[in-house]
């Protein structure tokens, strides 16, 4: 299986919530490392080209206003099929239809709300990654 690294934010209702330790736990009982972090309270601009792929989309004008309504916390992880592993303890974008025991399930309020961000695929990964990160501010062992 291939090593991957992946995207991830703790938005802030997360953050808000006083959970950050408990999704960093999951993250590290998965397998996960985590490899870079920071805290950072987005820009509207930020957030605006952090998510383009979704400018055309109705939610597009909530969804920044979410994200930049407080400080995000954001990592890379590495491991096994990282991507995948992070969407899978994640769990659906609606909370409501999220397995049990994911991220969102248990700590989402909304479809806006919603707790977490991941990378999708290997290119978004490598793009937003490197939104956020210089190389060399990435300490994989
Ligand atoms: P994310 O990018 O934040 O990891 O979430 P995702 O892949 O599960 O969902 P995505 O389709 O990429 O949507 C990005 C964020 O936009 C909000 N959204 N609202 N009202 C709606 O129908 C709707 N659809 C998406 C969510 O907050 C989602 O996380
Ligand atoms: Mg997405």
């Amino acid at each position: 299986m291939a090593i991957e690294r992946t995207l991830s934010i703790i938005k802030p209702d997360a953050v808000a919530k006083n959970v950050i330790g408990q999704i960093y736990s999951r993250f590290e009982s998965s397998g996960l490392k985590i490899i870079a972090a920071r805290m950072i309270h987005l820009s509207q601009s930020d957030a605006e080209q952090f998510y383009a792929v979704h400018r055309e989309r109705p939610f597009f004008n909530d969804l920044v206003k979410f994200m930049t309504s407080g400080p995000v916390m954001v990592q890379v992880l590495e491991g096994e099929e990282a991507i995948k592993k992070n969407r899978d303890l994640m769990g659906a974008t609606d909370p409501r239809k999220a397995e049990t025991g994911t991220i969102r399930a248990d700590f989402a309020d909304s479809i806006d709300a919603n707790a977490v961000h991941g990378s999708d695929a290997l290119e978004t990964a490598i793009v937003e990654i490197a939104c956020f990160f210089p190389t060399l501010n990435i300490y994989s062992r």
